[in-house]
């Protein structure tokens, strides 16, 4: 609790009440305040944000870091390790952030596989511009700038993940508790962990059942070494609507880092 508290920054926090952010924002502390308790300080953090609603959390959490800009928060996380290999680096994105102007940096991090944590905040909307629809929202959506509807397929993430070959492929509700286990999880995965976390937006993209419909691959004895079945579990959910939503570790292997690769002879 102690260390926790110690994360706080006294920044007077804007987002809207209720926003699902705390949740992630509480999740994301408690995983960080636990690895302290255990021995790591605070320096061995650094945080990176890129810019939207979600961005806002690189000034609710007392660490080093960059706050970035839109899109480029993998770059600067891979800048940092290159500096700093023991460095433990977390990125934060907006799904507008991570899937739209950062897409092509995700893929090649994933690639890579540098030790980043990169947590996406997905409310399937450009949020802080108002709820414009991004990669990941639903067929159908409309809102002033696309008032017939979208009209193209999501994204899947979760897939592209895998098909990226990232060695740690994960997605949560916006839950603390579910936030913070599988983040602590992500911790001790060697390389790149990716975590896509639903996020209702309460103002432009609301949860609509969303909760109720996932489900803990955990709980169902997902075997999270087999990507073939990962993919499997990917597709039942192609971010429209779905009978249930797979929750937790799809997909996790070690491989060697970017570190083990470049930074061996430093
Ligand atoms: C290079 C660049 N392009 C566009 C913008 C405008 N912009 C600011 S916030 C934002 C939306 C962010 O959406 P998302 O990443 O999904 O985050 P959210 O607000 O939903 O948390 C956009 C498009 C910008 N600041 N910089």
């Amino acid at each position: 609790m102690k260390a926790e508290t110690n994360l706080s920054t006294g920044i007077p926090n804007t987002w809207c009440p209720g926003c699902f952010n705390f949740s992630i924002l509480a999740g994301v502390k408690n995983a960080i305040a636990k690895e302290i308790a255990e021995g790591k300080k605070k320096e061995d953090f650094a945080i990176v944000s890129g810019i939207g609603c979600h961005a806002k959390i690189f000034d609710y959490i007392h660490l080093n870091g960059i706050n970035s800009l839109h899109g480029r928060v993998l770059p600067v996380c891979l800048g940092m390790k290159v500096a700093k290999p023991n460095l433990s680096v977390i990125g934060f994105s907006g799904d507008g952030d991570a899937y739209a102007e950062g897409m092509e940096h995700l893929i090649h991090m994933a690639r890579f596989n540098p030790d980043v944590k990169y947590i996406v905040h997905n409310n399937q909307v450009f949020a802080l511009t108002v709820g414009q629809p991004t990669p990941t929202t639903e067929l159908g959506y409309k809102d002033k700038t696309t008032p017939d509807g979208v009209k193209l397929m999501p994204l899947n993430p979760i897939k592209l993940m895998l098909a990226a070959n990232a060695g740690f492929v994960a997605r949560v509700y916006a839950d603390v508790k579910q936030i913070e286990e599988v983040l602590r999880e992500a911790f001790k995965h060697k390389g790149f962990a990716f975590i896509e976390i639903i996020q209702p937006c309460i103002i432009f993209h609301k949860d609509e059942g969303v909760k109720e419909k996932m489900y803990s691959l955990q709980e169902q004895g997902h075997d999270r070494s087999n990507w073939q079945e990962a993919m499997k579990k990917a597709e039942e959910f192609d971010y429209n609507n779905a009978e249930k939503i797979p929750s937790g570790i799809f997909y996790q292997k070690e491989r060697a880092t970017f570190e083990d690769i470049f930074l061996r002879y430093r």
